[in-house]
């Protein structure tokens, strides 16, 4: 229903994806996203996921990531933040309640460093009413807990088949025989829209469900996931239908993939590619 009305695949569609910038908007107005992750080894995926995010509207993103990643983080990219480097700067910066949204897993690792930031993220009050990404290493210390202690009001999980059978203690091979049911239990189980990752994205809030029909092999390259964690941040600050916001992602994430396809071919697309792509479908 959802792609049907908004005419994704229609490039003469006159219906814009998102609802147009007002004149006065600014970047108060739109807001700030926290994204957190870029542990050590890895700080390309919170780069892509805050890069991504400021290519699809985020005003401010403002990068925990860790104190050995900065010059990585932030090389050529000034319009990046820093918010922190550890649980304690995090808390001191206020960061987290000052966000509109927060992106929690690209890069972060497993280890102590890791654990205290997520514990963080999913035990402070402020964080119940907004919209959070929790992806990648996240999900996996997530599926550890088994629950949340909360219930949070706008929570996204985007796990692909392997951290989806983290999550519901299972064999990916069940997640992949079954994934509109998989989708559904996560959602069901965790109280959050579920997008299950990989050719056909499910996307579901445990009511409705949603498959993707964008997207093609040349996704099969590291960051890409990473990149979608910062499209539905930047989009769930920019409309009060996180449902929808979330959906458009995923398709925008694909199409953009789609388009280079064509010209470049699947072999060798990176995910970095797609923020050229991403930009003008964010203004259509
Ligand atoms: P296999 O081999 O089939 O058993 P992990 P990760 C499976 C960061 N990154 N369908 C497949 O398992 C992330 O943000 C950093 C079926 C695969 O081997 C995380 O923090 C980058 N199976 C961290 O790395 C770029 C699928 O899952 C295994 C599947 C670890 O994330 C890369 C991998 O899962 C990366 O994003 C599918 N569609 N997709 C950077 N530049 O800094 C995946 N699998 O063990 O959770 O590891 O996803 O690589
Ligand atoms: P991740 O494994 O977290 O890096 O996420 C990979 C991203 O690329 C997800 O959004 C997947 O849905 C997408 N993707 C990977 N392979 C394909 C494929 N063959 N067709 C469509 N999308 C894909
Ligand atoms: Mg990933």
């Amino acid at each position: 229903v959802y792609w049907q009305r908004l005419h994704f695949d229609d490039e003469d569609s006159t219906v814009p994806l998102l609802a147009k910038r007002l004149n006065t908007s600014h970047k108060g107005s739109i807001g700030m996203l926290v994204t957190i992750g870029g542990n050590i080894g890895m700080p390309g995926a919170i780069r892509l996921a805050s890069e991504a995010a400021l290519r699809c509207g985020a005003s401010l993103v403002s990068v925990c990531c860790h104190e050995g990643n900065q010059a990585l983080v932030f090389n050529g990219r000034p319009e990046l933040m820093m918010s922190a480097t550890d649980v304690d700067s995090l808390r001191q910066s206020n960061a987290l309640t000052h966000a509109k949204a927060i992106v929690l897993g690209p890069g972060l690792g497993h280890n102590e460093w890791a654990e205290q930031l997520y514990r963080q993220v999913v035990t402070q009050e402020t964080s119940y009413a907004k919209p959070i990404v929790i992806d990648a290493d996240a999900l996996s210390l997530l599926a550890r807990d088994n629950q949340l202690s909360h219930d949070f009001e706008k929570l996204i999980l985007t796990p692909h088949p392997k951290e989806a059978a983290r999550l519901l203690a299972c064999d990916t091979a069940d997640i992949e025989a079954n994934r509109i049911e998989s989708a559904n239990k996560i959602a069901q189980k965790y109280h959050a829209i579920c997008v299950l990752k990989g050719a056909g994205t499910v996307i579901t809030d445990g009511k409705c469900t949603v498959i993707n029909s964008s997207g093609n092999a040349g996704m099969a390259s590291g960051g890409m996931g990473d990149v979608l964690s910062g499209i539905i941040a930047a989009l769930c600050m920019q409309t009060d239908d996180t449902f929808y916001a979330v959906c458009l992602s995923v398709f925008i994430h694909g199409y953009a993939a789609d388009i280079l396809a064509e010209k470049t071919g699947p072999r060798g697309m990176l995910a970095s590619d797609l923020f050229v792509e991403l930009q003008k479908l964010v203004n259509r």
